[in-house]
């Protein structure tokens, strides 16, 4: 039709050859249909009649997201938010203008349950596996959407885990209803001018008991992600009579409060300014100063953490959602290219290196893939009275666990996905760099790395070891279902070896000083995550109905290190000389000697 077109126009030969040298734009279709692991892991869990109504809800998604939902993604790459401090007339009205594309994600988001087949519960203990994986499915599509949706489930959920008390009813129904009209979105108002990890310490605002009960809130919150949202949960400390607050972690409560009145006009809370960020450009990052903001409290006095626990364990699941989903839609989109770009006389395809390449992603992306599906199908477990104290114990381990490691894979593998477009992969209009820029932030927020290997330290101290002692059999008992598959051999010996090393490592580790486990927590972490997804992609790989590639992918996974904290712990690299020497690296050309 192009050649056509060009003859038409009558073009000269050169100029006729090179419209025709560009190349093709690499085109996937529905998403859920082109995944084979997803469709073969939900085909291994969930009931048949589940299945196959998960299955129709899942094809008809994957549909709307190429036809309808993607376009409008676009739209808000294009149309970031604005932010309008003062109208005409010099009045102050801190609007925050949000595009119709992002209004109709909102939409759409609630007409396809996206918060609320997580609540309605209507396939049981495996409504959090299908709700994961429609998120999943949504995730790079949705114009920076997920972030907002992130929150919202994490607001419902401490609701829900505060037993839904009678004034915070209403709000539940709006943030799990499936009626555009009444769908809320909540955000977290966690970070302040002090930074984002130790919220104990950064936090400054206060709280003033009203005559009637309520509060009022005054402070600044330094980062509030998708500040257009209708309500948030935020922590503050209670002023006494005297006004005095009591600091650190005990003195934080949290707060539930509506960001704007019936008429919409702000809670007693002006925006500063929007933050000026390196992705996630299409949802609204703003700085506000609460005034006066009229809050209410929602925890024991001096619980706030603790019940932020529950929203922030959420964030971070759909944090992993958002990283497995980055790295499957670039791997995606580079073999479909593979397909399609022609170099040294043949298709990309067609070079072994380029193909070992990608598959070196693709054996990433599916041990990250499994993590996921294993945390979604532990929390509808819990969810539903079904799981047991091993259960939820895992759970509490593998949500840290699953959160750092994946972003981290995500970041690495988005970057070497970029690479398969060559030139291409760094043109912004190709929307490549958009998913790269989009993905770097999820080693980042809701925690950072260092920080989340301190919360796996967290939940191995609180349960006195017994999430360890969980993991370990869990583990074992994965492994154990491939006796039958001699293909899976090799790999089950080297993840035994991997569990005896770690195990070696936990005993030695425990006679030394707690110094010496804070500085392997990051190793410590990356081992847990290794290991466990080696054991889930084995446990996959064994199925009677397993193919050569599930079990090619077990083998590659399990051929990497999988326990890199013995290894560091033999190299000595937590000793406290060491960690001296790390010191006199970092500052062997000393900033400034003034301020040594
Ligand atoms: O808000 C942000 C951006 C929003 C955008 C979200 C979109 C994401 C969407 C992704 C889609 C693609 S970023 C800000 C996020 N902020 C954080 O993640 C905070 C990072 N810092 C931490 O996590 C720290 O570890 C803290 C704040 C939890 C440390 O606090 P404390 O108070 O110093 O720690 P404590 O004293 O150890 O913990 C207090 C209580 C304890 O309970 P009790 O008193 O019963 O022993 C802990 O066990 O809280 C409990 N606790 C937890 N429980 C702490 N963490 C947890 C946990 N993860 N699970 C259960």
């Amino acid at each position: 039709q192009q050649n056509q077109v060009l003859e038409d126009l009558e073009m000269p030969v050169v100029r006729r050859e090179t419209e025709n040298l560009f190349q093709e734009r690499p085109e996937t279709g529905n998403q859920y249909l082109e995944d084979a692991l997803l469709r073969s892991y939900l085909k291994a869990h969930l009931p048949p009649k589940v299945l196959e109504e998960v299955s129709q809800d899942l094809e008809r998604f994957g549909n709307r997201l190429l036809t309808e939902v993607k376009p409008l993604g676009w739209e808000c790459e294009l149309n970031p938010p604005v932010f309008r401090q003062y109208d005409a007339w010099g009045q102050r009205v801190d609007h925050i203008i949000t595009c119709s594309a992002w209004k109709r994600m909102k939409e759409i988001s609630a007409e396809e349950g996206l918060i609320a087949e997580a609540y309605e519960r209507r396939y049981s203990n495996w409504s959090r596996v299908h709700q994961a994986v429609k998120l999943y499915l949504f995730s790079t599509t949705s114009g920076g959407f997920n972030c907002p949706l992130a929150m919202t489930d994490g607001a419902a959920k401490v609701i829900e885990s505060l037993g839904t008390p009678a004034s915070l009813k209403n709000a539940f129904d709006h943030l799990t209803s499936r009626d555009p009209k009444k769908f809320w979105t909540s955000g977290q108002w966690m970070t302040e001018r002090r930074g984002g990890s130790d919220v104990a310490n950064g936090t400054e605002t206060v709280a003033r008991k009203q005559p009637d009960g309520t509060y009022r809130l005054y402070g600044f919150k330094w980062f509030t992600s998708a500040a257009d949202s209708d309500v948030t949960l935020t922590l503050a400390r209670i002023a006494d009579a005297e006004g005095h607050v009591k600091q650190g972690s005990s003195g934080l409560s949290l707060f539930f409060l509506k960001v704007r009145d019936e008429d919409k006009k702000l809670n007693n809370i002006r925006v500063q300014r929007l933050k000026d960020k390196l992705g996630t450009r299409q949802m609204a990052t703003a700085e506000l100063w609460l005034d006066g903001a009229e809050a209410e409290l929602i925890s024991a006095e001096g619980r706030g953490v603790a019940s932020i626990s529950n929203m922030l364990n959420i964030t971070r699941i759909h944090n992993v959602i958002g990283a497995v989903a980055s790295m499957r839609r670039m791997i995606s989109l580079s073999r479909e290219y593979a397909l399609k770009r022609v170099v040294f006389g043949k298709l990309l395809k067609d070079h072994p290196l380029h193909m070992q390449t990608i598959a070196r992603m693709e054996v990433q992306t599916r041990g990250a893939f499994l993590l996921l599906m294993e945390i979604a199908r532990l929390l509808g477990l819990a969810e539903t009275n079904m799981a047991s104290e091993q259960d939820q114990l895992l759970l509490r381990l593998l949500v840290p666990v699953a959160k750092l490691y994946t972003g981290k894979q995500a970041s690495a593998t988005v970057i070497e996905a970029m690479e398969c477009f060559g030139g291409q992969g760094y043109m912004e209009d190709t929307g490549l760099p958009v998913i790269v820029r989009d993905t770097l932030v999820l080693s980042i927020w809701e925690g950072t790395t260092n920080i989340l290997s301190l919360d796996v330290l967290r939940s191995l101290t609180k349960s006195q070891g017994q999430v360890i002692a969980v993991f370990f059999s869990t583990v074992q008992k994965k492994i154990e279902l491939a006796s039958s598959t001699a293909e899976l051999e090799p790999a089950v010996k080297q993840m035994q070896a991997a569990i005896s090393r770690l195990t070696q490592f936990i005993q030695g580790a425990g006679s030394k000083e707690a110094m010496t486990m804070e500085l392997a927590a990051r190793d410590f972490s990356y081992s847990l995550a290794r290991i466990y997804a080696g054991a889930l992609l084995i446990e996959h790989a064994s199925r009677p109905d397993a193919s050569a590639e599930d079990i090619s992918a077990a083998r590659r996974w399990c051929n990497q290190e999988l326990c890199p904290v013995a290894t560091e712990f033999k190299n000595r690299s937590y000793e406290a000389e060491e960690s001296l020497m790390d010191s006199s690296l970092v500052y062997s050309s000393p900033p400034s000697t003034s301020r040594l």
